[in-house]
């Protein structure tokens, strides 16, 4: 029988989108907000020890609209007039690892007076962990040195 302890890492990240108003609505293309969409280490972990790329897929309005982010910081910064669910999917440096993919509603309205008159940023975030049952030697340790 086999009675070596499971091993289990666990990652806490945290993951959104901050959104700000421009203060009017740009004639060229009807963009009203600059956004952007994320996902960070919670501790002061190096997100990049273990993850390779993190690929955020934007709703099809936008040009290129699958965006491979292959360093840190893990995030795309653009510009819209509107609300869409967004997929994440991150990949790990081992590539045994199965990527982990969800989804974020990337918000840009709120009933806040201070982000309606764009005096103030919103921020939609959330906190999740990232959960390793028996990852791999190479990635145990990747994991552990982060
Ligand atoms: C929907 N919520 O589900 C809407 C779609 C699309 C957002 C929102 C501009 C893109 C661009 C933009 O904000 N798209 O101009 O490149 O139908």
């Amino acid at each position: 029988t086999n009675t070596r302890t499971p091993v289990v890492i666990i990652k806490p990240i945290l993951y959104g989108n901050t959104a700000k108003h421009l203060g009017t609505k740009r004639d060229s293309d009807g963009h009203t907000h600059r956004w952007s969409v994320y996902i960070r280490s919670f501790n002061n972990d190096d997100l990049s020890t273990y993850v390779s790329k993190v690929q955020f897929r934007l709703h099809e309005t936008y040009p290129n609209h699958a965006r491979m982010i292959t360093q840190a910081p893990f995030e795309v910064e653009e510009s819209g007039w509107g609300e869409f669910e967004t997929q994440i999917t991150i990949f790990f440096a081992d590539p045994n690892e199965k990527p982990v993919v969800f989804y974020h509603h990337l918000k840009l309205f709120s009933t806040d007076p201070d982000v309606v008159a764009g005096t103030k940023e919103l921020v939609n975030e959330h906190y999740d962990e990232l959960i390793f049952q028996e990852p791999s030697d190479l990635l145990a340790r990747l994991l552990n040195c982060a």
